[in-house]
């Protein structure tokens, strides 16, 4: 496969926005070009879907499995209109959030059987994988505490989830780790963003080939 393609996993407020955003500033000075994306979102269809997800009247008592069907069904759209297309033209591909997500907040954290949703994320995503994931691992509490503490602080429809939920998240993200030791780097979002930003730099700059300046 071309390109390199680099997810961001994390609990709410555990810095992946920051780094993401000093990730793409690097990369694109050395020449590179990148996609920066999100999920969910990403696409018309995908922010569409978001606004539902998150803040639409609508979204209130959702069931978890049409939950489950409104996150991958953005994933699909932006794997197969933004992602896929920047790898095939060799770009770096930054996104926040991806498959993982929904493993871990529909299936572990939801408790969705973990067939069904491996089922619908893989038809969803179809061949297009990340080859890192970088895990930024906090503990719910403070992320929290930073989200709070952002902006108007208000909280979306799935920030209003109690502790145990985002315990259960945190868990779910460190067994998939442990998992996939050669596709995930687990770093400690309770660092300096400085501290995080070199530990991420050090594992891009590996996998970087000149091949993805362009
Ligand atoms: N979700 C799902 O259930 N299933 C799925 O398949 C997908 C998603 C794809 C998306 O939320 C929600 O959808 C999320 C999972 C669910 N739900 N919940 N709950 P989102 O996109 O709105 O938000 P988020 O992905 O959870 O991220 P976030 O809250 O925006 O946080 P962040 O991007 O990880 O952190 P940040 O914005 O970079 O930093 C947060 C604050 O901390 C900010 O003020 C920073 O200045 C500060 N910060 C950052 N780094 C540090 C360090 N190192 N030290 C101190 N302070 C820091």
């Amino acid at each position: 496969m071309a390109g390199l393609f680099i997810t961001f996993e994390g609990g709410e407020g555990c810095g992946k926005s920051t780094q993401i955003r000093l990730l793409r500033e690097r990369l694109e000075a050395d020449g590179n070009t990148v996609l920066q994306t999100r999920e969910p979102g990403g696409t018309p269809l995908g922010e569409t879907v978001r606004k539902l997800l998150q803040h639409d009247k609508a979204g209130e008592g959702m069931a978890p499995e049409a939950e489950l069907l409104l996150f991958t069904a953005s994933r699909a759209q932006l794997t197969r209109e933004r992602i896929q297309p920047a790898l095939d033209a060799d770009q770096v591909v930054l996104c926040d959030r991806f498959m993982d997500s929904t493993t871990v907040y529909q299936g572990v954290a939801r408790q969705i059987d973990s067939l069904s949703v491996a089922t619908i994320n893989q038809f969803a995503v179809g061949n297009t994988r990340p080859e890192l994931t970088i895990l930024i691992d906090l503990s719910p509490d403070v992320g929290m505490t930073r989200v709070r503490s952002r902006g108007n602080g208000e909280l979306d429809r799935m920030e209003q989830e109690a502790l145990e939920f985002f315990e259960a998240v945190r868990a779910g993200y460190l067994k998939l780790a442990a998992d996939e030791p050669e596709r995930f780097l687990v770093l400690d979002g309770g660092q300096s963003i400085e501290a995080l930003q070199s530990q991420i730099w050090e594992a891009v700059s590996k996998r970087l080939s000149p091949s993805h300046k362009s």
